[in-house]
């Protein structure tokens, strides 16, 4: 590896090579020195964000000495580069992840604590732990002053995530790159029972875990014209961008350590500033405040993430964000490539860049624009090189999702890359038209172009597609569906090969270890495993399917369970203005029924709130009818449901089901009749951190989407991984989480997705008489029961099953998911030792759902990358 220091300089700089500290003593010292030194701050004035800061950078300092080590094995052996490319990395927080992930050689030193249960395990995280006690603090509390890096919307942003975990735990030399924006998803509060959307500035305080890269500044044009004076040069000849607009592109670098392992990948995020250089031109009349105010401008493309998950809303600033971000990291990694000195020939052998959806599609024509523009190659041999770097990952089939930009819009705010756009559509279409010659219906269905309306508009989805070299559906059912809905033209085209599956994964490091210690600290005793080697090989998990049925070892896995359904109580309690809704006493026979998860029609959290209701009448009427309490309870065990997450602030149907929860809570808590025989509660602001604490807490979880409409679900995977039992659709990865855990320990109800499409047609014609129980349900919202100030308040949930062809088939799986719910009782209140046996086979058989797992199928079938291990 290169370097400007003279040969004879280099003694003095190993002399003073820089040290991590590995003794719970060095720690005090370098968090003391962090203190007086980055905080400017002392003993006097240290207080627990003081802590959280000096504490992060001192474990930063040693994960930086790793990142750089990692950076130079990377670059001197020189194997294939992955590159993944996402507008939403959902990180959540960063300390406890690092304490986990850092635990090395720590077993000697780690001896100050006299209580045993602190010292198990020697890792830096209990070292830690202990250091921050000498120090005065708790560790627990400085962990809960780091706010969440929320920069992501549901799962396509935690999946992320999850992904740059597994990445640096496999040794994969791979970056992550996405954009640092000032504001993340919005904090939700609840008032009155409606959603308010409140910013998430989350870097107020200045954030110890990036590294700002002020030197690496990347200058991206927008707008403009291309010089075509030059009447020789075609479209497809080397062509000049004039551009209009230009900002920077700055890079910040969050520090990705993996699990017991010294690499340490990079997250580069970039963030938009203004140039230094100034239009005097465009300016000449003297205005200079204005001059500067739109230069201020530039900051607004990296101010906020657009909150909507599984919708596109086709705003202009949104392409802006797409393409500054694409184009920032598309120029640095070519710049890493041409250091090399390698011929152009080797750039998809040395680099594979994975596109998170269709987001970052730009970066396929930008790729081509780079080479064809700048190093003036040959437009083929150009293209060749770029559908062998890319690949593409397809997350959703439904149509308001996928995205495709008005032609105008694309070509004012960046004419040349219009050109290249119709140019690669033009040699598509041509080859389409010699394998299915005079087929114009075809032509006309793959164009990228998209001619049926007034406005042209540029088909993202299929630009990647035919950019790319492999895509790839996120569950086994979503990839079957995607070949025989959207993209079956394409199957046709480039046969079935090109498309495959890669089936979701989750890191175990945060979703088991991070959020369930208990649970990770029984299981690592049970399996004989005190240092955690099933994090990084899941299969050992197996181990406990032989005591699936042991008594004495149900009976810790049930205390498991307690303390974090406890710990879950208490979090309510605090956001319930420190008013309890759950009965501790009761607890132990109390069903937690969870759904947590973005708003949306879709995932029918307004299936699950009529449920709720039908529940309640069903209590209501047992209960006049004369039967006793005891009786009621019976046939209705203790229940508390709950809600949470957020709706995009323009979704208004999604704002009302959480105001209906919000509604039927408010009656229900209240009902002293019924007593805690049900409980509802939403769990505002729903995020990463929250997350940590409801999954390990639930017994039942629901993932209920309409068949056929959610491409995977990875939260599924996460409440099984601690022991929480689902009930679920036969949707996204709930089939591979059946097939993997065993049908008997899975609740699955509803229709297929083969006879959605039927249904939904049946609809429209007829109205087939509701259920039963539905009618029940809807006449009491008719009747003003949930909304006695306005009755007619949740009358479009109503007129959506009614009168609007119930789309999402809410009436069609009204009567199953209502006797599934009841079966869920039978065997949670009638035969514990039965449910704890199906929870404990559960966890057992999850380890296919690692993160890890699914990055060596990318790493394998898409990327042919291999890991490049430390010494
Ligand atoms: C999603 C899917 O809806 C979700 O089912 C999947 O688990 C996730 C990750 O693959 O991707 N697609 C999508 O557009 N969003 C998702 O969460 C926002």
């Amino acid at each position: 590896i290169e370097t400007k220091i003279p040969a004879q300089s280099r003694e003095v700089w190993n002399k003073h090579k820089v040290q991590k500290f590995s003794t719970a003593e060095e720690f005090e010292e370098k968090f003391i020195s962090h203190v007086e030194w980055t905080l400017a701050r002392s003993l006097y004035n240290c207080d627990d964000i003081a802590a959280y800061q000096a504490t992060s950078q001192s474990v930063r300092d040693n994960l930086v000495i790793d990142w750089n080590k990692t950076q130079q094995r990377q670059t001197a052996r020189d194997g294939k580069k992955v590159y993944y490319l996402s507008l939403e990395f959902l990180m959540g927080r960063a300390l406890d992840n690092a304490l986990i992930n850092m635990r090395t050689d720590t077993s000697t030193h780690d001896v100050g604590s006299t209580d045993e249960t602190l010292t198990k395990g020697n890792t830096s995280r209990e070292m830690i732990r202990n250091a921050m006690k000498q120090l005065g603090f708790k560790l627990e509390d400085v962990l809960e002053q780091e706010p969440d890096a929320a920069l992501g919307n549901g799962g396509l942003g935690r999946l992320a995530a999850c992904f740059v975990d597994s990445l640096a735990t496999g040794n994969y030399p791979a970056w992550g790159y996405g954009l640092r924006y000032q504001y993340g998803i919005f904090a939700q509060k609840i008032i009155n029972g409606y959603q308010v959307e409140t910013p998430d500035y989350w870097l107020n305080f200045s954030n110890p875990w990036e590294i700002d890269r002020w030197e690496i500044q990347v200058p991206i044009n927008f707008y403009g014209y291309v010089d075509r004076s030059d009447k020789e040069k075609t479209t497809i000849s080397p062509s000049d961008w004039i551009g209009g607009e230009r900002v920077l592109a700055v890079a910040h670098d969050m520090p990705i350590p993996g699990f017991k392992t010294s690499t340490v990948n990079n997250l580069r995020l970039w963030s938009a500033k203004p140039t230094t250089e100034f239009d005097f031109a465009k300016f000449n009349n003297g205005d200079y405040k204005n001059s500067v105010e739109q230069q201020q401008r530039a900051e607004s493309i990296t101010a906020v993430l657009y909150p909507n998950d599984n919708f596109d809303q086709g705003k202009e600033l949104r392409l802006k964000q797409q393409y500054f971000w694409c184009a920032a990291s598309l120029h640095d990694i070519v710049r890493r490539f041409k250091k090399n000195k390698k011929p152009w020939s080797e750039f998809p052998e040395a680099i594979a860049i994975q596109l998170n959806d269709t987001h970052p599609t730009l970066a396929i024509v930008e790729l081509q624009r780079i080479l064809v523009d700048l190093e003036k190659l040959e437009w083929h041999y150009s293209w060749d090189i770029v559908t062998k770097t890319f690949a593409y990952t397809n997350h959703t089939v439904m149509q308001e999702a996928l995205e495709k930009w008005p032609v105008g819009l694309l070509g004012h705010l960046l004419p040349r890359h219009l050109e290249i756009i119709y140019d690669i559509n033009w040699f598509f279409l041509q080859s389409v038209e010699k394998k299915f010659p005079h087929d114009v219906d075809l032509l006309s269905k793959v164009s990228v172009i998209e001619e049926a309306s007034q406005e042209r508009y540029v088909r993202m989805a299929f630009l990647a597609i035919i950019g790319s070299h492999k895509v790839n559906g996120v569950a086994e059912l979503h990839s079957d569906l995607i070949k025989t809905t959207i993209f079956q033209d394409f199957v046709k085209i480039y046969g079935a090969n090109k498309f495959t599956n890669v089936t979701n994964g989750i890191t175990p490091r945060r979703w088991l270890k991070q959020a369930n210690p208990k649970l990770a600290e029984l299981i690592s005793e049970t399996i004989n495993d005190p240092d955690d080697d099933y994090l990084l090989d899941m299969s050992k998990l197996t181990a406990l399917s032989k005591y699936a049925e042991d008594e004495a070892f149900q009976t810790k896995w049930n205390d498991v369970k307690q303390f974090n359904k406890l710990r879950l109580a208490d979090l309510i309690k605090h956001l319930n203005d420190g008013v309890d809704i759950i009965d501790r006493e009761h607890i132990r026979n109390t069903l937690f029924d969870i759904q947590v998860k973005r708003i949306h029609e879709y995932k029918r959290q307004q299936l699950n709130i009529f449920g709720v209701i039908h529940r309640y009448l069903s209590i209501k009427e047992l209960l006049q009818s004369g039967a006793s309490i005891e009786k009621v309870a019976e046939r209705y065990p203790r229940k508390v449901s709950i809600f949470g997450g957020k709706s995009a602030p323009g979704y208004y149907m999604a704002k009302l089901i959480i105001k209906l929860v919000n509604s039927v809570a408010e009656v229900v808590n209240a009902d002293t009749e019924i007593q805690d025989l049900l409980k509802v509660f939403f769990i505002p602001d729903y995020n990463v951190s929250k997350a940590e604490i409801i999954t390990p807490a639930s017994d039942l979880s629901e993932h209920i989407s309409t068949a056929g409409t959610e491409a995977s679900g990875t939260s599924n995977m996460k409440f099984v991984m601690n022991g929480g039992l689902i009930i679920g659709t036969v949707d996204g990865a709930n089939v591979e989480i059946t097939r993997e855990i065993g049908e008997d320990n899975i609740f699955l109800f509803g229709n297929l997705s083969e006879n959605v499409e039927e249904l939904r047609y049946k609809h429209q014609f007829s109205n087939p008489g509701l259920p039963e129980g539905l009618v029940k349900v809807l006449n009491a919202l008719e009747s003003g029961a949930f909304s006695p100030q306005n009755s007619s308040e949740f009358r479009p949930l109503i007129d959506s099953i009614k009168h609007q062809g119930d789309y999402y088939l809410v009436s069609d799986d009204f009567d199953s998911y209502i006797a599934t719910q009841d079966l869920v009782d039978q065997v949670y209140h009638k035969d514990k030792k039965e449910w704890l046996k199906k929870s404990i086979l559960s966890v057992a058989n999850v380890g296919f759902f690692s993160s890890d797992r699914c990055i060596e199928e990318y790493a394998e079938t898409i990327w042919n990358a291999e890991p490049v291990k430390p010494e």
